[in-house]
């Protein structure tokens, strides 16, 4: 296991999404995965699964990223959630710090739980300071609407046209997913490499919204370009063992199942 990938990622304490799932994809994946923690979401039971959100010490993350970087020789990163400008500020000037083969931006901009607009100045300091230095970006159906601009995302058509317009703000490749949120049978992502966009589509497995899906996928992205893969091929690894990871979800105490990361 010689090739490392990075992540600089919220964690998540029910072990479903964030920091848990990117490290187990990279695992599972057979790279050495390398973590920095930029806030801690830990649901609360008492309160219907609600978010509680503490960011980390700006300093403490650039602690982290220092030993980090000092310790490794990394080139591939992925970056979730960050959660606070603040976070934004230091994330962003530490990246910029070296040259990065890959910045793969999972651009979580809320999680289950929160209410839309909630953040909307983490949004912008998302969009402005981390979103241009990303290669490949993987904005959800909510995200991708917030992104492009798009009152409606319904079609596969409409899927192209946010990745067209995202490609605009800065990454080259785009990877839109229209999840459970597109209509019809079909779980359908759109891969837009500045030229040309490519639909991937499988059957939906239900409608139930799983946790740590879209960490996983981006998380897969990561380390298979940490070995060397293509974007493309990289995307559709991902595609693949997101699946299997939703097949195999594990049932929690918690409003949604938890997706188990297995390499295919
Ligand atoms: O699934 C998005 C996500 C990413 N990172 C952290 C989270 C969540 C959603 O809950 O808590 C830390």
């Amino acid at each position: 296991m010689t090739n490392r990938a990075y992540v600089i990622a919220g964690s998540e304490a029910t072990g479903g999404a964030g920091i848990q799932a990117d490290l187990k994809a990279f695992q599972e994946l057979g790279v050495y995965g390398v973590g920095t923690i930029t806030c801690i979401v830990s649901f609360d039971p008492k309160n219907g699964w609600g978010h509680r959100f503490v960011p980390v010490d700006p300093g403490v993350i650039t602690d982290q990223i220092e030993a980090a970087t000092s310790c490794h020789d990394l080139d591939v990163v992925k970056i979730g959630m960050l959660g606070t400008p603040d976070t934004i500020d230091v994330v962003s000037e530490a990246l910029q710090r070296q040259t990065w083969r890959h910045v793969v931006l999972d651009p979580v901009l809320i999680c289950k739980g929160q209410e839309p607009g909630a953040a909307l100045d983490t949004d912008k300091a998302l969009t402005a300071q981390i979103l241009p230095l990303a290669t490949v970006i993987t904005p959800n159906h909510f995200e991708a609407r917030t992104l492009s601009g798009m009152e409606s995302l319904e079609t596969v058509d409409d899927l192209i046209e946010a990745a067209r317009r995202i490609h605009e703000l800065g990454p080259k490749h785009v990877v839109v997913k229209g999840g459970t949120e597109l209509p019809g049978p079909d779980a359908v992502d759109v891969y837009f490499d500045g030229e040309e966009a490519t639909v991937l589509s499988g059957p939906k497995i239900g409608e139930e919204r799983v946790s740590g899906a879209g960490c996983t996928f981006a998380a897969a992205i990561t380390a298979e370009l940490a070995k060397g893969a293509a974007v493309g091929d990289a995307v559709r690894t991902a595609k693949t063992m997101v699946r299997g990871g939703i097949e195999q979800r594990l049932s929690t105490h918690a409003p949604f199942a938890s997706v188990v990361p297995i390499a295919p």
